[in-house]
């Protein structure tokens, strides 16, 4: 039987276990320049430039690093509701949360989903001053706002399924000849996600991005890093995407999360977008220019917590890894043959 799903509108806030939490804030405010909304002894909440909800981010000091939830905000005070009836139909575990449980947040319902991950729907935020037009606060590395979650979960195609179920719609994906998927690329807001599936053992979180303006503000944060001589916590890129068409560049804070910073995706918001399905032996699909992704890109990911606090068991993924697929001893994945482009015509 199928329920009604809660009319998500996007990726709201992710809230991140870290162990220390001084290092943490050095990285997400020194660095990435993040707004502190409200910090205290236990957490740190922080938001981009362009946002008036209270965060999009919570840092949490804990013995283990960890995703501790994905919060996705819905269209109404009664779509919370219809989240916890949705879920309960799913037969997952659910949790009412009263306004307040998590600071600046209004009441919400927090889910082990069916791919292993604490996800929370709310629809009530404390507002905040937006700071678009202080520029006087902008540094050169200035983010904008959350752009979307990415976890790693074993079966693409069944995740595929469930979040088409809350009503998210496909704007990419990764495939093979042979139909096996691995990865996949999700909207509610009209971008090319507010979610990516990526196949690998999971459930675990692979990143959560965020958004700036511009390519140069990407830029800065890599000479910046590089000035701090951290550029240890430059994991991947800057570059082009294939998928998605964005700018990125992947950092590591001081546990190990990885965080993407993305500029320039494409709207995806008409009822009849195009699926875009990218060959998991095409060389630009991951990196424009052809770049190799580094081995850690594909192996290393955040452990989640289940509603209590504890880590999830991680279940592994029985199909062909990407990594394995395109990954040569050079680091390498497999480049064009020159049958099939020509320089100068496209065949
Ligand atoms: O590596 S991919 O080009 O497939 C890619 C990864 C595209 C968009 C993303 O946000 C991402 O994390
Ligand atoms: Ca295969
Ligand atoms: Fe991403």
């Amino acid at each position: 039987m199928t329920s009604t799903p809660p009319d998500v509108v996007r990726c709201a806030y992710a809230e991140l276990v870290v162990t220390d939490l001084a290092a943490s804030r050095e990285f997400y405010v020194g660095v990435l320049g993040l707004v502190v909304t409200h910090e205290d002894d236990e957490a740190i909440h922080l938001r981009a430039l362009e946002e008036y909800l209270h965060h999009s981010l919570v840092l949490r000091r804990g013995d283990v690093p960890a995703l501790a939830v994905l919060g996705y905000r819905v269209r109404s005070p009664r779509e919370v509701d219809v989240a916890e009836s949705h879920f309960r139909g799913l037969g997952a575990r659910v949790e009412r949360r009263a306004a307040g449980a998590t600071r600046g947040i209004g009441p919400a319902v927090r889910v082990e989903d069916p791919l292993g991950f604490p996800v929370e729907f709310f629809y009530e935020a404390e507002h905040v001053e937006r700071l678009t037009q202080r520029y006087d606060l902008h540094g050169a590395g200035a983010l904008a706002r959350l752009d979307h979650f990415n976890v790693t979960t074993p079966d693409v195609p069944a995740a595929r399924a469930y979040y088409e179920g809350l009503g998210f719609r496909v704007s990419e994906d990764i495939r093979d000849d042979e139909g096996t998927v691995y990865a996949a690329w999700m909207f509610r807001k009209s971008t090319v996600h507010d979610i990516a599936l990526t196949g690998g053992d999971g459930p675990r979180l692979h990143h959560i991005a965020f958004a700036s303006a511009e390519r140069a503000q990407i830029l800065h944060i890599c000479d910046h890093l590089g000035a701090l001589r951290r550029p240890d916590m430059i994991e991947r890129g800057p570059g082009r995407h294939g998928v998605s068409n964005a700018f990125y560049l992947y950092l590591r804070d001081p546990d190990g999360h990885r965080i993407e910073l993305y500029t320039h995706d494409y709207y995806t918001g008409d009822p009849d977008n195009p699926v875009i399905s990218w060959n998991v032996h095409d060389n630009q699909r991951r990196d424009w220019w052809g770049n190799a992704v580094v081995p850690s890109w594909y192996a290393e990911a955040s452990a989640v917590l289940d509603l209590d606090g504890r880590p999830r068991p991680v279940v592994e993924r029985t199909e062909d890894r990407e990594a394995d697929v395109t990954i040569g001893a050079d680091g390498f994945s497999r480049t064009r043959t020159d049958t099939e482009f020509k320089l100068g015509e496209q065949v």
